[in-house]
């Protein structure tokens, strides 16, 4: 059901190389995804709905869900689901309002100052996916970071149902609704995220644009990325354990197969210095995977190429194992859970011992769901209040100030042969560097 990799006895070298790791060919969806963009670019809204109709095979009279139909999809939405949303958002708020940061000023010399002033995007438009992963979670998860972090306007995009009369699921709509988003449109794909890019005679242009998605969402994100900020390109799930004799079997099993879940191409990848962990894992694995819905679709990711349980001869070995896959999500299960989890360096977010599992953090901890994927933890972090903020360097310098400065800035203007910027600043002083 899943494979194993014998690293005892030494790591290799190339060790980022030899984990196993799911690929996404989003290069091969950029030609087809060019002209989508350029046809919504040049053709606006009729092109959002001739291309709904053709790609989704639904057709849409407008593209802006009325605001009676998310009302009414909050009204029907089953009350359990409502408190449990409610509480999810109450955390993740809670987290992320202690994120935000202050302006700081810094007095480089007397009278010459720095200040980092941290301004929110002016409008975000976020990318909700369709299909087989309808996840009103991560509207929570998008929608939350920005808000807190200030964002003065907020558009939600996400693919029209045949099943709800053209209109995105329901489930979609109430969280847009339990977090004040009334600016919703039924478009997803590639034309959505072209949508908030260009602007449509339905839509203003984004400055931004997140959220996860299919191929053809990154595609365009790569593509548009430049004249749109873009948070990252999220790629399959994966989860990482960590796990030593302590750990629970069950608990390890069940862990790898609830991400397993999302994807065929999911990852789930178990290191340990203990056989007895990796047999007693093998040997759950079989009927918690049969005892659950999406079995094939499970079975199917942990007999991947990207799933794996790999054998280390120590702790250490599993630290610098777990480092160079950098998984989006890392579980903990050893002794000393929380110091093994201080000495990680890489891994989107880290959930430490047997009581934090990834499924806590996907909905209900008030940490952020959306991870960097591919190994990409070991230079970008997850989406928060930062992501959706700029920091602008407000220089503000007195005469005596600049004359202070005035030397170093002529000799550094001529080393680099730019003697213009020099002479902009002698400028001031009568073209005299003052002494
Ligand atoms: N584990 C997914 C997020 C998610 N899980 C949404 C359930 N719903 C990627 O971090
Ligand atoms: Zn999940």
């Amino acid at each position: 059901m899943i494979s194993r990799i014998d690293m005892r006895g030494s790591l290799p070298a190339n060790l980022r190389d030899v984990l196993p790791r799911a690929e996404l060919d989003v290069e091969a969806a950029l030609d087809r995804v060019r002209s989508i963009c350029e046809d919504v670019r040049h053709r606006g809204a009729a092109a959002v709905r001739e291309l709904t109709a053709e790609l989704d095979g639904v057709e849409i009279e407008r593209a802006r869900v009325p605001r009676a139909a998310i009302d009414r999809a909050l009204a029907e939405l089953r009350p359990e689901v409502r408190a449990a949303l409610e509480e999810s958002i109450r955390r993740t708020r809670l987290v992320h309002r202690d994120q935000r940061r202050a302006d700081v000023t810094t007095q480089v010399v007397p009278g010459g100052t720095v200040t980092e002033r941290w301004l929110p995007v002016d409008r975000v438009g976020l990318y909700v996916p369709g299909g087989r992963a309808v996840y009103p979670s991560s509207v929570v998860m998008n929608v939350v970071p920005a808000q807190e972090a200030g964002v003065p306007s907020l558009a939600v995009a996400s693919p029209a149902q045949k099943d709800h009369g053209g209109l995105p699921h329901p489930a979609i709509l109430a969280a847009c609704a339990l977090l004040g988003v009334e600016e919703v449109y039924s478009v997803g794909g590639a034309q959505a995220v072209a949508m908030f890019a260009y602007g449509t005679e339905e839509c203003e242009p984004t400055t931004m644009v997140t959220g996860p998605g299919n191929i053809w969402v990154a595609a365009a994100k790569r593509l548009l990325k430049g004249r749109i900020g873009i948070d990252s390109e999220a790629g399959p799930t994966e989860i990482a354990i960590l796990a030593d004799h302590t750990a629970d079997p069950v608990h390890v099993a069940a862990d790898l197969i609830s991400q397993a879940e999302h994807d065929v191409i999911a990852a789930a990848v178990l290191v340990t210095d203990s056989v007895e962990l990796a047999e007693a894992v093998e040997k759950e694995l079989p009927g918690q995977v049969s005892a659950t819905r999406h079995s094939e679709r499970i079975a199917e990711a942990l007999g991947g190429r990207q799933s794996a349980i790999v054998l280390v001869d120590g702790i250490e070995d599993g630290i610098k194992v777990v480092d160079a896959y950098a998984a989006e999500h890392l579980e903990i299960h050893t002794e000393d859970a929380a110091a093994v989890a201080a000495r990680i360096r890489n891994a989107g977010a880290i959930f430490v011992g047997p009581y934090a599992p990834v499924s806590l953090g996907d909905y209900l901890a008030g940490s952020n769901h959306v991870l960097p994927t591919g190994g990409c933890a070991c230079h970008s972090s997850g989406l928060s209040v930062q992501s959706f903020l700029r920091g602008i360097h407000v220089v503000d310098y007195t005469r005596e100030a600049l004359a202070g400065a005035a030397a170093h800035v002529s000799v550094l203007a001529d080393a680099e042969d730019l003697p213009a910027h020099g002479a902009a600043v002698r400028a001031r002083f009568d073209w005299q560097v003052p002494s």
